[in-house]
């Protein structure tokens, strides 16, 4: 396809610019998430799916599927499903997060909430849809990739979400609750998990449909667990300096909540250097990989710099 052809990287990083490639990324994901769900009968719980997932959002997990599978000398093609997929559960999971039984929260991506427009039912059941839609999407649609790579994807996002992933994460956010000592080491637990294990699932899974191996992919888990654990202690730090506005959810839920985070611990200017030694040593692993890796590190740099 032309218009993908055309967004493969050349080595002049005076010619790369972020802005251009989130901007190309991006509508190429929602081109692809538009046309991942129609709506047929029963209507409503493919409207509720499409609701959330069509509601805006950085797309920042397909992005960097796609990114290291191109890095890797892979095709957006042959990332795109993947890609998807990784939207999906994404999604999902702000779907489950967000019900009055977990966060109960009324806005998310600007937006009210899944069930704040189709009610709780639904909106679990919307989420349910979208995480096995995920798998299943993986399976049918991956093209001129072999069969035993689609198998370590699948196996990767199913480790991701469940009890050793997200679902852990969750779990021990929940426990956390209303604790005041809370320890470090928890903290960093629940947001490898909760944020980290996701991000992993879409690097790694770029590199794998591409085919790398071993040390390669040893290096991709580590930079990209690094970049988890920054995206978090980011997300904490806008949650106190951001207005509602800027974040499309409510702003202060975390003090409001009295969760034990990253400023509580640190305060903001500690959180911020600890962010950028993170992204740091991210950056350090893709130096086996040259220029091939620029946007990778550029997406690394855009996420302690983001301000939503
Ligand atoms: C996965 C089976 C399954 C259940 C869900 C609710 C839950 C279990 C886990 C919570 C996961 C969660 C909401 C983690 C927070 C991750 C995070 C930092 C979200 C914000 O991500 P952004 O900033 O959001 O990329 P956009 O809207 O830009 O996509």
């Amino acid at each position: 396809m032309v218009a993908m052809d055309n967004l493969q990287m050349t080595s002049e990083k005076a010619q790369f610019s972020l802005s251009a490639y989130l901007q190309e990324h991006q509508s190429l994901v929602e081109a692809a998430l538009n046309q991942a769900i129609s709506v047929v009968y029963p209507e409503k719980i493919y409207e509720a799916m499409r609701y959330s997932l069509l509601a805006g959002g950085k797309r920042l997990r397909p992005i960097l599927c796609l990114a290291t599978c191109q890095m890797a000398g892979g095709t957006l093609e042959m990332a795109m499903p993947t890609a998807c997929a990784l939207e999906m559960i994404h999604t999902m999971s702000l779907i489950h997060d967000d019900l009055p039984a977990m966060d109960n929260d009324d806005y998310r991506r600007g937006k009210l909430t899944n069930h704040k427009v189709y009610g709780e039912d639904i909106a679990i059941l919307a989420g349910d849809g979208l995480l096995a839609y995920a798998f299943e999407f993986v399976a049918v649609n991956t093209s001129n990739v072999p069969a035993e790579r689609v198998l370590q994807v699948v196996a990767k996002l199913g480790r991701a979400v469940g009890a050793a992933g997200l679902v852990g994460g969750q779990v021990v956010d929940l426990e956390s609750e209303g604790k005041a000592d809370v320890s470090l080491e928890t903290l960093n637990f629940i947001h490898n998990h909760k944020t980290a294990a996701l991000l992993e699932a879409s690097v790694v899974c770029g590199g794998v449909l591409a085919g790398m191996t071993g040390e390669d992919l040893q290096r991709l888990s580590c930079f990209s667990q690094n970049i988890g654990l920054a995206f978090q202690i980011i997300d904490d730090i806008l949650d106190i300096t951001s207005t509602q506005e800027q974040l499309g959810k409510t702003a202060g839920k975390d003090l409001q909540a009295q969760k034990v985070t990253y400023p509580s611990l640190w305060g903001i200017e500690e959180s911020k250097s600890q962010a950028q030694q993170l992204i740091a040593a991210a950056i350090a692993q893709l130096k086996p990989f040259g220029d091939k890796a620029i946007p990778l590190k550029e997406l690394a740099h855009y996420i302690t710099s983001r301000t939503h």
